[in-house]
């Protein structure tokens, strides 16, 4: 419910110009005005939130403030005895993370006849997969084509994708899709079983399909079943805190840690695979967040001490519509499917200051642009927004539309006493997505040997912006492409070598020599929210 008079007069000035909003179409910006836009505006363009890396494999690289302190801090097992002939787990494909990048490599590994055992510090499904709501991008309608879609993701990624990664994303897109639905998925269809599919932002065809507005839970629902059920191992509130490797430097296994007990145990491998997520509860220049409790770029941390490099660790996404008000889901996502169905983003005054499906790094800067030197935000206790006018969704398509095509968002909302379909929402950028991540090429691996990636953890498959849906998607593709290639090459050998952990040792000697005192420990594995209390930070992971 809105109480405070500012909204309240504001909301009347929207009101009054909605149905001419409705019908406007604001123009797109040109790639000019995009890029000074960007350049003022976007989060990432801010240098002092960035640090230069002095350690590692990105050494001289900038990367955000939070994620360098962790890349150059102290290992987890810096002052513990670890028995590495004593293994508590020995197969043949470990996969870190129970995510859908994961729980996808873990089917296909099982598929593959290995031996396959799923690490997760939470659960499996606690993960940004089952967070994400408005669909996955598939180019596979009569007026579409991979190709269309390569040219749609590499100009929105700003002509920064790896070209190998990308082909494979768009071109396994169609066949992600069918075997999604092969599982179980129930995505949108019409009468006649045809998928539904949108666009969205800088998409040049209706492409996303969608299971409603909880597409992600859907996806993660289906696969969690499927892993299950096929009765791989899950070993769960269990996370990673070191990679271990061979005397040949080669991938070979990780150290556990139980997040109640503490204990450690050792899991041998023959190969790796990280799909340990995104970083948003990092929290990057003090933005709130649209992901699961548990993304903390652990296995950018994990992969950069045992010298696998990292790409784009510099840019972010800020999706541009996160809830502004109220505090109670402040940070929490609204999908760009309330905007591909026809809302638009108006300022305090009522004005539709944009094209509402701009890509996400424009649509964000642009929004901050309004509310900061424009002075166009509507005010609220804890910060500012814009409003999405979501009553336009039903102005266009008839009433009804927002109860079948976006229930959850209607709910979310209603618990909170706003009604989306009679009132507008009130929305400012949130942290939501890691475009950067660890280098791989394409079938998967890593710089370092027997170390696959998988999901939001790797970089470079959408440049430097990614595309609505287009991470769904690369979940699918990559994880399952993980899983079949770490599968196929630990069948190529017997044997792993002898377990070390010397690269842990050598790691912090790089540390000393480049003159780096910390106390900080990583991985980071929960988030603090201990608000500066004492008391709390004794029991912080
Ligand atoms: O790909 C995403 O991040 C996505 C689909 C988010 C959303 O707006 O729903």
């Amino acid at each position: 419910m809105y109480t405070s008079q500012n909204m309240l007069d504001s909301i009347k000035k929207v009101e009054a110009a909605r149905e001419a909003n409705a019908v406007l179409e604001p123009r797109r910006m040109t790639a000019e005005e995009k890029e000074k836009l960007l350049a003022t505006y976007h989060p990432d363009y801010k240098q002092s939130e960035f640090a230069v890396l002095t350690v590692g494999p990105n050494k001289g690289e900038k990367v955000p403030l939070e994620l360098a302190e962790l890349l150059q801090a102290n290992s987890r097992i810096k002052d513990m005895d670890i028995d590495l002939t004593k293994i508590d787990y020995d197969v043949d494909v470990l996969v870190i993370g129970g995510g859908g990048a994961g729980s996808s490599a873990a089917i296909e590994a099982d598929n593959g006849g290995a031996k396959t055992m799923i690490v997760t510090k939470l659960r499996i499904g606690d993960a940004n997969t089952m967070m994400a709501e408005g669909g996955i991008q598939a180019a596979d309608k009569p007026n579409d084509s991979p190709a269309q879609h390569y040219l749609d993701a590499f100009g929105g990624g700003h002509f920064a994708a790896k070209p190998e990664l990308l082909y494979r994303l768009v071109t396994e897109a169609p066949d992600a899709i069918q075997w999604l639905s092969d599982l179980g998925v129930e995505f949108d269809k019409t009468e006649d079983g045809t998928m539904v599919t949108t666009h969205g932002g800088g998409t040049s065809r209706k492409r996303m399909h969608a299971a409603k507005d909880y597409s992600g839970a859907e996806i993660m629902r289906t696969l969690r079943d499927e892993v299950l059920n096929r009765g791989i191992p899950v070993v769960d509130f269990t996370a990673a805190i070191e990679l271990i490797l061979d005397k040949d430097g080669k991938a070979a296994g990780a150290v556990l840690m139980n997040m109640e007990t503490r204990e450690i145990k050792i899991a041998r491998a023959k190969t790796v695979i990280i799909a340990t997520g995104g970083a948003g509860r990092l929290h990057y220049q003090g933005f709130p967040t649209s992901n699961h409790y548990g993304a903390t770029a652990d296995g950018l941390v994990l992969a950069y001490r045992v010298g696998a490099k990292l790409l784009y660790a510099d840019t972010l996404q800020y999706h541009p519509t996160g809830v502004a008000y109220p505090e109670q889901i402040f940070g929490a996502l609204v999908t760009e499917k309330v905007r591909s169905l026809g809302a638009k983003l108006v300022n305090v005054n009522g004005e539709a200051f944009m094209h509402p499906l701009e890509t996400r790094d424009v649509s964000a800067a642009s929004i901050i642009r309004e509310c900061s030197d424009r002075g166009n935000g509507v005010a609220t206790a804890e910060g500012v927004g814009v409003w999405l006018d979501t009553p336009m969704i039903e102005l266009k398509n008839g009433e009804g539309t927002i109860e079948k095509r976006i229930p959850a968002m209607m709910r979310m909302f209603a618990k909170h006493n706003i009604d989306i379909r009679k009132e507008p929402i009130l929305v400012y950028p949130t942290l939501h997505y890691q475009n950067g991540g660890i280098d791989i090429s394409a079938d998967g691996m890593s710089g370092v040997e027997n170390l696959y990636v998988a999901g939001e953890a790797v970089g470079g498959i959408h440049g430097r912006n990614r595309l609505m849906g287009n991470s769904l998607l690369d979940i699918i593709v990559f994880g399952r492409n993980a899983g079949k290639s770490a599968s196929a090459k630990a069948a190529t050998f017997d044997k792993v070598g002898e377990l070390t952990l010397e690269h842990v040792k050598a790691f912090d000697k790089q540390l000393k020599e480049a003159g780096i005192e910390t106390d900080v420990v990583s991985p980071k594995l929960l988030p603090t929210y201990n608000h500066g209390n004492p008391e709390f930070e004794k029991g912080a992971f």
